[in-house]
């Protein structure tokens, strides 16, 4: 099957089927448009692209995908050593951010096959950001899941505000409408009233922004004529579901996922709807839970275990990284999530922990400590660091940073990190403490600052 039949006119058209801030295109010129660039690519080993908010990246997406070439999305606000990591470790041979619309030729469908469409950037909890191929294979597996899930059709009308550099905003928030041929208004920016007045019948947020949407009550209520609220890319506010619940007449449903994963569990539009609840496996998804000898532990609701995950979703292995990827499978082939979970007897999943602490969600993003401590010790005057995320009413976790260093000030270190790195990767508090605790071994005892 197709991968994209939307583009193909399965599905019937409009001058405005995907709308992203104010520019709006038919899914027949966005085809068109894109097959400009596969004309453009063609042959190249992987494509980078500077993935801002717009129809251009849109194109650019789906141009790499027509022409085989693997599509890296660069975050449009990367500082230079983000930005040479992505694109060197990529192997990207060509930098897209200057796509012109005008520029078309005829749409051939991309099938879904085993090669990597995608190549996404996510941090562990050490190093430099790894890149995780994704297939087209994996990502039709993972829309159609979710479709079934959801009753997610062309009738649909889905609105977000989401970055189009990760799967949440990229594969979800865009693939996603192009697969099922629901119509596509991205708001640019992810404000409340904004996305009430998109009047779309599907949401996909992460939890700050439904934060925001719950503290807008008017924007809030406007959201009663949707049929469909989803939150995901980190748990849900127990408060924040039930202040949209009170608000919009409805509760939202929650999914959880991972880039490695796409998204593998999925409140169904038709289950019940718990805070704290993230559903149970899509179609083509198998979960467990392990303890720490590797047995599997009861679904009973309340024991906690390992969540490993396996199925059409999941990846291959991270690019050129043999030995992460060999510590990320178990031997048997399933793929360790790093989440803490229960699963209760009707298959429910909840999420409750994660077994690193130096893996933190800051607004949904993912951001490993030892990336912002490395780029923290690039400043000349700070001689060590380390980084935590602490709990925040909005982001879920923010960045503090405690720092060793000599003559400098927090807001110089807080843009030393936001213009090396990007700026959701910067600490929002910095501490300067004469010296971090250790312990005999001279390794940081973080659980002590
Ligand atoms: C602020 N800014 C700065 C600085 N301070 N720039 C440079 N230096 C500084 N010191 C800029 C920011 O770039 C931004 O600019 C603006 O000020 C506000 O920044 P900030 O406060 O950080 O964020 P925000 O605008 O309040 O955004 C909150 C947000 C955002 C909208 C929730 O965090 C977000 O979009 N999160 C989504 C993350 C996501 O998609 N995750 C999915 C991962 P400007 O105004 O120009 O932008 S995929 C995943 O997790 C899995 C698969 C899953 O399950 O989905
Ligand atoms: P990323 O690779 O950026 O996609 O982040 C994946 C991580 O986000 C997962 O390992 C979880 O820790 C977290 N996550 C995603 N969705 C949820 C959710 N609904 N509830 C709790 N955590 C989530």
């Amino acid at each position: 099957m197709s991968l994209l039949p939307a583009l193909t006119g399965s599905f019937g058209d409009a001058p405005d089927a995907v709308r992203i801030g104010d520019d709006a295109l038919s899914f027949e010129d966005l085809a068109a448009a894109s097959a400009g660039v596969a004309r453009r690519i063609a042959g190249a080993r992987a494509a980078a692209v500077t993935a801002t908010s717009t129809v251009e990246t849109v194109a650019a997406v789906l141009g790499g995908m027509a022409a085989g070439v693997p599509v890296v999305p660069v975050p449009p606000d990367s500082g230079p050593a983000e930005r040479d990591h992505i694109i060197r470790d990529s192997h990207a041979e060509v930098l897209l951010d200057d796509v012109d619309l005008s520029d078309k030729a005829q749409w051939t469908d991309p099938a879904a096959t085993d090669r990597p469409a995608l190549i996404l950037y996510t941090s562990g909890t050490t190093g430099r950001p790894k890149g995780v191929p994704i297939t087209g294979t994996a990502i039709a597996a993972c829309l159609d899941g979710l479709a079934d899930a959801w009753d997610w059709t062309a009738e649909d009308r889905l609105v977000h505000a989401l970055p189009l550099y990760h799967v949440h905003g990229l594969v979800l928030g865009v693939l996603g409408a192009l697969r099922t041929g629901s119509r596509l208004h991205h708001t640019g920016r992810p404000r409340p009233d904004l996305l009430a007045a998109a009047r779309g019948s599907l949401y996909f947020a992460v939890p700050t922004i439904w934060h925001r949407v719950a503290a807008a009550a008017d924007a809030a209520r406007a959201l009663r004529s949707a049929r469909l609220l989803v939150s995901g890319s980190a748990a849900l506010p127990a408060g924040v579901f039930t202040a949209l619940k009170t608000l919009t007449g409805q509760a939202p449903v929650e999914r959880y996922g991972m880039t490695e994963t796409l998204i593998t569990v999925a409140t169904r539009a038709d289950g019940s709807r718990r805070p704290g609840a993230v559903g149970s496996p899509i179609a083509g998804v198998e979960t467990r839970l392990v303890d720490e000898n590797g047995d599997e532990t009861a679904h009973d609701g309340a024991t906690p275990g390992a969540l490993e995950i396996r199925g059409a979703t999941v990846f291959a292995g991270y690019l050129d990284q043999p030995e992460a990827t060999a510590k990320a499978f178990t031997h048997d082939g399933w793929f360790r999530t790093g989440d803490v979970a229960t699963i209760d007897a009707e298959g429910t999943h909840r999420i409750v922990g994660r077994a690193s602490t130096d893996l933190i969600k800051t607004g949904g993003f993912r951001v490993g400590a030892g990336e912002i401590e490395d780029a923290l010790l690039t400043h000349p005057a700070v001689h060590e660091a380390a980084v935590v995320g602490r709990p925040d009413d909005d982001l879920g976790q923010r960045i503090v940073a405690y720092v060793v260093a000599d003559g400098t000030a927090a807001d110089t270190l807080i843009q030393h990190v936001a213009t090396t790195l990007s700026a959701h990767k910067r600490p929002r508090e910095v501490i300067f403490v004469p010296a971090l605790p250790r312990n005999a071994l001279g390794k940081v005892q973080k659980h002590r600052l």
